[in-house]
């Protein structure tokens, strides 16, 4: 059973959804030259091919698209603030009205229907000035930046926002130093020393963010972000098994400290082992002790390893084996709900603290058709999805886990992050805009949309029917 104060609701990012790139002084964040997402190199400028300057014009349409989510019943709505809109070049001195005013609607409007916003401050959206100027968070400067940031918005939504994520998928700076942490330098230049001093960075920022929101309105609460995938052993041999061990503890490491305030053990094997000396001063240590409230994370997949090289394959997730039990998406993503019920107890054991899960979803390809006078997709793959996952949810749940809400990923369909393609679509509600740019922008409801309004209505009953 769901308990009553369920968070059911979506999620997005700013710059997947709101376009208006350079609207009302907004400067360039990372995503406005990544064309191609991570599937390509950055861009010197905004180039007209990348999707994510218009994106599906959230900045204009916000209003009829909350109203929608509304109509689904959502109790929350997770959104990212656009960094950029808020500090254009990023260190400047004082935040820029016009950023902070759209905001203010989007949360107002959000509260007039008894939404809870969820709100992420970084989500892949880094200022461009900051990347190209400081190289992003290799730079100390970055965590002065950031909080100034965090303070500006903590204080003009105080009230407003209750909820904040510090960084979104924080480990994933560790694949590609660019989203996750604004880093212009190529990723075949940096060391893992590099990568690391990053993560620090990030990490210190992240805890000393938590602080603030907690000075700035004792009822803030706070959570990480991660992307959660558990890594499954190819055999039992005990070598395959302590290979997924190791790979998970690429993830762990980042909500071991923002969740425990301290790094953990095997971090100091990895920089032994690979020679690196942190730069890390005096006051670090604790900066760190500040912890989150609770953790949130994004569930889409698990994956694979084998410690024999001949049964892995270098892909767009690194090397992995296959998983024969498990099918996967059109863009070759691993379909596995009970991961997600792994995922989610796994986590509650070795922290016991709430979990949200901030982002789950198919991406897929919909075919728009006319019905009864109007237009809707029947997404039944999207619907057996989402079933999937929210029983393994469920099941989480009796097994003693404190689960606070579930956002699925793109509830609207938006612009995808890895490939910067529209047609890689999640959403409930369907928006008119394909691969070339073309299109109405029209909203449509896809079967989905009454699917997930009456999970909502039911509070998870009719997920049983
Ligand atoms: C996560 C990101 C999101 C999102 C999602 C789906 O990693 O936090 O921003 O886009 O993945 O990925 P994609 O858009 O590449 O399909």
């Amino acid at each position: 059973m769901f308990p009553k104060s369920f968070l059911w609701g979506g999620a997005v990012a700013a710059n997947q959804c709101e376009g208006a790139y350079a609207e009302d002084g907004k400067g360039l964040s990372i995503a406005d030259v990544m064309p191609r997402g991570v599937m390509g190199s950055p861009t010197e400028e905004p180039v007209r091919e990348n999707l994510k300057l218009m994106g599906i014009d959230f900045y204009h349409r916000y209003q009829e698209d909350i109203k929608l989510l509304a109509e689904m019943g959502f109790k929350t709505f997770r959104t990212s603030i656009a960094w950029s809109r808020i500090f254009p070049k990023g260190d400047e001195e004082a935040p820029n009205e016009a950023g902070l005013a759209f905001y203010d609607k989007v949360f107002d409007t959000c509260r007039s229907y008894g939404i809870e916003p969820v709100v992420t401050l970084s989500h892949y959206e880094t200022p461009l000035h900051l990347a190209r100027t400081y190289d992003g968070f290799r730079d100390r400067r970055m965590i002065d930046f950031y909080l100034r940031y965090c303070a500006a918005v903590f204080q003009r939504y105080r009230g407003k926002v209750r909820y904040w994520l510090t960084f979104n998928e924080i480990n994933s700076v560790l694949n590609h130093p660019l989203l996750g942490g604004g880093i212009w330098t190529p990723k075949e230049g940096l060391t893992l020393g590099d990568k690391l001093q990053a993560v620090h960075h990030e990490l210190v920022a992240s805890a000393a963010a938590t602080k603030l929101a907690h000075e700035i309105d004792p009822e803030n609460k706070v959570g990480c972000m991660v992307a959660s995938v558990p890594y499954y052993p190819a055999t039992p041999d005990p070598e395959d098994m302590l290979k997924g061990m190791l790979k998970e503890q690429s993830g762990y490491l980042f909500t071991d400290v923002q969740v425990r305030g301290y790094y953990p053990g095997y971090m100091n094997r990895w920089l032994r082992e690979n020679k690196i000396v942190l730069n890390r001063e005096y006051g670090d240590d604790e900066i760190l002790k500040n912890t989150v409230d609770f953790i949130s994370f994004s569930y889409y997949m698990s994956l694979c390893v084998s410690s024999d090289a001949s049964k892995e394959s270098a892909n767009f997730f690194g090397e992995t084996a296959e998983n024969p039990y498990l099918q996967k998406t059109r863009w070759g993503w691993p379909i596995d709900p009970k991961g997600l019920r792994l995922t989610l107890n796994r986590l509650y054991d070795r922290y016991q603290k709430p979990l949200f899960i901030a982002e789950n979803g198919m991406g897929a390809v919909d075919e728009l058709i006319e019905k009864d006078g109007s237009y809707t997709v029947e997404d039944d793959y999207r619907i057996d999805y989402l079933k999937q996952h929210l029983l393994q949810v469920e099941k989480a749940l009796e097994d003693g886990v404190e689960v606070m809400g579930y956002a699925a990923w793109g509830c609207i369909d938006l612009v995808s992050a890895s490939t910067s393609q529209m047609s890689k679509r999640y959403g409930m509600i369907y928006v008119d805009r394909s691969d070339d740019g073309t299109g109405t922008l029209n909203r449509y409801k896809k079967k989905s949309f009454y699917w997930y309004r009456k999970v909502i209505e039911t509070n998870g009953e009719s997920l049983r029917e």
